[in-house]
């Protein structure tokens, strides 16, 4: 009889140290999962900013054919330091290898492809992001976008 009390009291004993370990360690699943979400947001933390190239294209009445390739939007914004993601995906125009003035920074943009250009400034200034095939009128754009720095 006196057995079985004592057995009691243990079974007792260890399904209370089982909840508290549960507890223990559900707390810590839950703060892991924390820190890996906020990790995550400090990821999504970059910026994203999505543009694309565009054609704008007419036909006069003599028939001769009018375009202009451009980057759309061709104006962004970025804070002083802050880094962004900058998304460029090819849609008009096969081709164009570009760069950013006062830079390092060159790349391409194909067709159907998407470009990713990281983008970091810690001078405020307007930069432009030129493209080398079609840098002024008389070569089909000016294809020239202006991120502004502040
Ligand atoms: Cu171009």
């Amino acid at each position: 009889m006196k057995f079985l009390v004592f057995k009691k009291e243990t079974f007792i004993f260890f399904l209370a140290v089982g909840i508290m370990l549960a507890a223990i360690s559900t707390w810590f699943v839950l703060k892991a999962g924390d820190t890996a979400v906020f990790n995550q947001q400090s990821e999504d933390n970059i910026r994203e900013i999505h543009m694309v190239t565009a054609e704008f294209k007419t036909t006069m009445k003599n028939g001769k054919q009018l375009e202009a390739y451009r980057w759309d939007p061709g104006t962004i914004f970025l804070e002083k330091g802050e880094k962004v993601n900058l998304f460029i995906s090819g849609i008009n125009g096969e081709k164009h290898p570009f760069y950013i003035e006062g830079t390092e920074i060159k790349g391409e943009v194909k067709k159907g492809e998407e470009t990713i250009v990281p983008l970091q400034f810690n001078k405020e200034g307007t930069y432009r992001l030129i493209c080398e095939v079609h840098s002024s009128r008389d070569h089909n754009g000016p294809m020239i976008a202006y991120i502004i720095v502040d």
